[in-house]
């Protein structure tokens, strides 16, 4: 087999966000740009000679083409074994699993997750490392560094791999396997729920629909809800990937799957609803005529954790991200287990993964998961709200409203602006952090501000240092925390966390925009979101 040695010339916008590299279709269809970006990531890497590679994607636009160019590269760059998803498919928790399952020495995966597919929108491509979990920001700005000089990739001059047959083949020192790509999967999440009982709930009656918004997980949802769990033909919608999502937004919350939440406030709407966004690590949980915000989805799965076997007395700890409000918290305390607060990203819950210091842990955008495998999971999430319910018999909102009554109500809001102009909006952060100390003691819409800071983190594991993740303005009933996006593709995006805490019975059913909004209107005045950025209201309300 001839390796080339294909010359080429950097490109100095290669660097890794809050998950993996996410550009534009056509960034990505510029010559050499993804082989440059996989050059550099093998370049950074040491030792994978003769091992095994993972790769699969969500299926957007670009997924097979990329994965072609990726084949020939580890090819060349003398992998032992590829084991790529059929057809290209592999949710990035189907993805993590398959590295560890398969002693792999890492994975990619194609996706740009939660941003819109097509021609037009957004690809991505990430690195799990052995341990299934993403990069760490050490290896991302490696990748980085490498990409900056780099100035030839190797490859080699073969004819496209068929993707769509299951099945082995040899292609110089390198065997080419393509899985199954929902199997592994699914018998993992058997291993861990208990699918009879999960069974007998649908036997009773009990209703689902589940939005896989034409992304990846349609796969894995119509065989394990529907084949293996017995829920009614139909109850997976949009369950075909597509390049573009069939035109619907990867996202699954409130603003962007709008249709389907909607379609659960009707009168004669299932009684659960659960949807998952592009590449399967995010889900949304919904009951009759109810929404379960994030925060109280992490709480509610650690409330019930020891309930299901699996984790039976391997519960070590919480965390959440820092915008992620503290519900949670209260459950780890009255469990009396440590609580861990980390910048946002998956890639920080890693290590306190590894190092049981934690067993579950979630982010306030619908990024749940627990050590079962080291990536946030929709599917999981979902499952676990079905066992739950198998177990107590209890409706989505009598779960909610049992955790409000126990623990008090947090009201959150994630209120994101899209598409601003990356200049004036780095000047307001810049004066909120000049101010920011001067507003301690200082009262708005008669709430005080007792403490503010910037948020820097020492992971306690690696002690690696991740700094100026966000402006947290804690007030004495409530807390704003600002920061700006790592996953955009173009402009900046301002993300404005909201969260207060109520024990009053009465309040509990309030809108939770409006429960906040003394917060949100003091957040407009401190930092003057409209004069610098030109937006009245923010883009995205979850
Ligand atoms: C967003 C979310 C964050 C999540 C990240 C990747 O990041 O806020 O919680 O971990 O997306 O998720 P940002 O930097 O845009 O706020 V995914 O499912 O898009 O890989
Ligand atoms: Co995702």
């Amino acid at each position: 087999m001839d390796i080339q040695v294909i010359k080429t010339e950097p490109y100095f916008d290669q660097i890794c966000g809050t998950s993996g590299l996410r550009k534009k279709v056509s960034v990505f269809k510029q010559p050499n740009y993804l082989e440059n970006f996989v050059q550099s990531l093998f370049n950074s890497l040491d030792g994978f000679e003769g091992k095994t590679l993972i790769i699969g994607g969500d299926g957007r636009y670009f997924n097979n083409q990329a994965i072609q160019s990726i084949i020939k590269l580890a090819i060349a760059n003398q992998f032992g074994r590829l084991i790529i998803g059929q057809n290209g498919i592999l949710s990035t928790p189907a993805a993590s699993h398959l590295i560890t399952k398969r002693e792999a020495f890492g994975g990619i995966i194609l996706s740009a997750s939660h941003n819109p597919g097509g021609p037009n929108y957004d690809f991505g491509i990430k690195y799990d490392t052995a341990d299934g979990a993403p990069a760490p920001q050490s290896l991302t700005d490696k990748i980085t560094e490498h990409a900056k000089t780099i100035d030839h990739y190797w490859s080699v001059a073969i004819k496209d791999v068929k993707l769509s047959e299951i099945g082995e083949e040899t292609i110089g020192n390198t065997v080419i396997e393509i899985v199954d790509s929902v199997k592994d999967y699914a018998e993992y999440m058997q291993e861990i729920f208990d699918f009879d009982a999960i069974r007998n709930l649908f036997k009773s009656g009990f209703k689902m629909h589940y939005d896989a918004l034409n992304a990846v997980t349609g796969p894995y949802a119509s065989y394990i809800f529907e084949t293996l769990l017995g829920a009614e033909e139909g109850t997976v919608l949009n369950k075909t990937p597509l390049p573009d999502f069939g035109g619907l937004h990867p996202e699954p919350n409130l603003t962007y799957a709008k249709h389907f939440a909607d379609m659960m406030y009707q009168d004669d709407a299932p009684d659960f609803g659960a949807a998952s966004d592009g590449d399967g690590d995010r889900y949304m949980i919904l009951g009759k005529k109810f929404f379960v915000t994030p925060s109280d989805s992490l709480s509610i799965i650690a409330k019930y954790m020891e309930e299901i076997p699996f984790y039976k007395g391997r519960f070590y700890g919480i965390a959440r991200s820092m915008p992620t409000a503290p519900a949670v918290d209260s459950v780890a305390k009255s469990k009396s287990l440590p609580i861990y607060a980390t910048p946002t990203g998956w890639k920080f819950f890693s290590s306190l993964l590894n190092a049981k210091k934690i067993s579950l842990c979630g982010e306030e955008s619908f990024g749940t998961g627990s050590f079962h495998l080291c990536e946030k999971d929709g599917i999981w999430a979902i499952l676990f709200w079905l066992n739950i319910i198998a177990i107590t018999n209890k409706s989505v909102q009598e779960l909610t409203y049992d955790l409000w009554n126990e623990y008090g109500r947090t009201f959150t809001s994630t209120q994101s602006y899209e598409g601003l102009e990356i200049e004036p909006t780095n000047m307001m952060l810049d004066a909120l952090k000049d101010k920011l100390e001067s507003l301690e003691g200082q009262t708005f819409y008669n709430h005080k501000i007792v403490q503010t800071s910037i948020f820097n983190y020492t992971d306690p594991i690696t002690g690696d240092e991740a700094k100026n993740q966000g402006y947290i303005i804690d007030f004495e009933d409530g807390r704003i925390f600002c920061r700006l996006s790592g996953t955009g593709s173009s402009g900046a995006t301002l993300r404005m966390y909201y969260s207060c805490r109520t024990n009053r019975k009465e309040l509990f059913s309030l809108d939770p925009v409006v429960a906040l909004d003394d917060f949100i209107k003091a957040a407009n005045e401190i930092l003057q979101i409209k004069e610098f950025t030109g937006k009245d209201a923010p883009t995205v309300v979850t």
